[in-house]
């Protein structure tokens, strides 16, 4: 598996398990699965409710011998309701304990956005917090006291456009070690992507098939279905492959990582083979020209009227 190394020697596997909207129960097997068959970079979050699960997969493997604690890769995220830098320890605690492990290798900032502590996802306006009263300098230096305390190894952000990766550049002592953002065919953001690779900051591709089981309340009507696109399924025929395994293929051959969700073995087994396809320029330049800057995940309810964040502010450039 190919790797992004860091200052420290640090390396990070291109190819990692998605664990969000993973099911009670089926977090465990997922993860359990997915290091049996080589996996080494588990992607997490306090907010998917499902840490503890992956914690007993993780231990379970490490206890039998599947793989050691030192070559797995674990991320993940700050919760919104937890960006008060008096929170973000115990935030951090909390995930350690649920993942059972003494530090993680790399902790983001899940959202560039603030709510009320407890808050999971507001139900009224007043759950919100702006960024004038949290501001994100302020959770950013908290993360990196935690690095320097040693509880996590690399910190990073996610879902920040280039205006918040660029003030935290500025502000903080610790340029971001990840940007997780939502990449794939239909949203490819070509300017994020150069300021990235200007400044040195990786970035991983979340919802990399198109995120087709969103809640439906997450979903509009009319979006494309990045899984049924025929570019896609004319490229995976010719390589006897999966739409899937050319999706994720693609963002490796972008030098981003790629962390493909998945619960069913058969598809955890495959996506992980996509490592192995190899894609030609001209199936490249045919998939770059699908880009509709499609974005599936709007969080269009943390914009509605009354809160302190609108789809420029969270997206615009
Ligand atoms: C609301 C969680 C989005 C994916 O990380």
């Amino acid at each position: 598996m190919e790797t992004i190394s860091f200052e420290n020697g640090d390396e990070m596997p291109l190819l990692g398990l998605g664990t969000w909207k993973s099911a009670p129960n089926a977090a465990y097997e997922a993860v359990k699965t997915a290091l049996e068959v080589g996996y080494r970079h588990i992607d997490c979050a306090a907010i998917y409710k499902n840490e503890a699960e992956v914690g007993d997969a993780l231990t379970d493997a490490f206890e039998t011998g599947v793989a050691d604690r030192e070559d797995v890769w674990v991320t993940s995220k700050l919760w919104n309701d937890a960006h008060a830098p008096e929170h973000v320890r115990p935030a951090l605690e909390q995930t350690l304990h649920d993942l059972q492990l003494d530090t993680l290798d790399l902790y983001l900032i899940h959202w560039p956005v603030a709510f009320t502590h407890g808050t999971d996802y507001p139900a009224s306006t007043d759950e919100f917090v702006s960024l004038d009263e949290v501001p994100l300098a302020d959770t950013w230096a908290a993360l990196e006291e935690l690095k320097a305390d040693g509880l996590v190894r690399h910190i990073g952000v996610s879902n920040f456009n280039i205006p918040k990766l660029q003030h935290l550049i500025d502000v903080g002592d610790v340029t971001p070690e990840m940007n997780q953002i939502e990449l794939h065919p239909y949203l490819q953001q070509p300017d994020l992507l150069s300021f990235a690779d200007e400044q040195g900051i990786p970035l991983t591709a979340y919802s990399p098939l198109g995120s087709g089981d969103r809640p439906d309340e997450m979903k509009a009507d009319d979006e494309p279905v990045l899984m049924e696109d025929p570019t896609i399924h004319e490229i995976a025929d010719r390589h006897d492959a999966s739409p899937a395994q050319v999706l994720i293929s693609w963002a490796l051959h972008r030098d981003t990582v790629v962390i493909p969700k998945s619960t069913t073995p058969s598809h955890i087994r495959d996506n992980l083979a996509a490592a192995d396809l190899t894609l030609t320029d001209a199936d490249m330049d045919a998939i770059a020209a699908l880009d509709k800057d499609r974005r599936y995940l709007q969080v269009a309810d943390w914009t509605i009227e009354g809160s302190p964040y609108t789809q420029a502010g969270l997206w615009g450039e």
